[in-house]
């Protein structure tokens, strides 16, 4: 179990042990709002997802048209954080974080008690240390299969990081920057270090043309390179290695794997002002988003009558 975790920790954020040819990737990705297709001409399940997080979404599909709209009504009104019965761009915008953050806060909330020893709602890196290398601190001679001693230096290192009090102790803001540090400006330096060290194998702290195919791609004897390694090592040097000198330093590392600050929530609410502000005012009103359902959630139309009534082809 430790160790499954431990693995995780340093798989998940690396991006996996792939086999030799398979592809993989290092980018994280601009954190899309939802990793379905965005075209409202074919449906609203972007739209879905962006607004409601991806499980809830899927939760509103299964309810009756009815209960889907009184749900609607309650998210309008809380949206209305400020409540001058206007919902705003940057409200809607916040709701979108909200809802795009859950899926964190739960897996945070699910694997915090695992760490939590005296239950004080605090995990200090005491704690942390112990329940993750408790068994290798006990016993050093485990040592083998893994390198536990540089896994705890580089977790040590990350758990600093997130500690923005320096009281080497983490309430659950810092643990979550501490677990998805991807998902955090303040992080965004050791996320850059921690993969550039993975991939730099020479260790002069750059990563060069051979290390950065060396990371996605292994030949097998005598075999031709695929076409996207061929292309990977145009993309290096017409992209990656932005001042043309061989190699990727701390900065063009950065723009590869969080590449812009491109802000999706922000776009998102926009588009969905854009399509319900019936009066265009720049603002919505409950009855505005209430009359644009379709465009916020998704319902499994029960009422046959009303499924017709869309098109008007009928
Ligand atoms: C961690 O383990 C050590 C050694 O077993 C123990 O002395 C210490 O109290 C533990 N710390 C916490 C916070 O559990
Ligand atoms: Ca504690």
């Amino acid at each position: 179990m430790i160790q499954a975790l431990l693995m995780c920790f340093v798989l998940c954020v690396v991006s996996g042990s792939s086999k030799p040819t398979e592809r993989k990737s290092r980018i994280h990705d601009e954190d899309p709002l939802s990793r379905l297709e965005h075209d409202d001409n074919k449906n609203y399940d972007y739209d879905h997802e962006a607004f409601l997080g991806e499980e809830e979404a899927r939760a509103f599909e299964q309810l009756p048209a009815e209960e889907s709209r009184r749900r609607l009504g309650i998210i309008a009104d809380k949206m209305d954080s400020n409540t001058d019965g206007f919902i705003s761009e940057e409200e809607l915008k916040n709701w979108i974080r909200t809802s795009q953050r859950r899926q964190i806060v739960d897996s945070v909330d699910q694997q915090w008690k695992d760490f939590d020893l005296n239950q004080d709602d605090q995990i200090s890196w005491e704690e942390y240390k112990n329940t993750t290398y408790g068994s290798y601190l006990e016993d050093p001679q485990t040592d083998t299969e893994f390198n536990y001693v540089h896994m705890m230096a580089r977790d040590e290192r990350r758990f600093r990081a997130a500690d923005t009090n320096g009281d080497l102790i983490a309430d659950r803001k810092e643990f979550t920057a501490f677990l998805h540090p991807e998902d955090h400006k303040h992080m965004k330096d050791i996320v850059v270090q921690e993969t550039m060290e993975d991939i730099d194998k020479n260790g002069d702290g750059f990563i060069d043309l051979k290390e950065y195919i060396g990371d996605m791609f292994t030949s097998e004897d005598g075999e031709d390179e695929p076409d996207w390694v061929t292309s990977e090592r145009q993309q290096f040097s017409e992209f990656r290695d932005k001042n043309g000198d061989g190699k990727m330093d701390q900065e063009e590392t950065l723009d590869w794997i969080l590449p812009s600050d491109y802000d999706h929530a922000e776009a998102e609410a926009k588009h969905l002002l854009h399509e319900s502000d019936a009066n265009q005012d720049g603002k919505l009103t409950r009855d505005e988003i209430l009359s644009k359902f379709e465009v916020f959630v998704g319902s499994q139309v029960t009422d046959f009558g009303e499924a017709l009534l869309r098109h008007d082809e009928f």
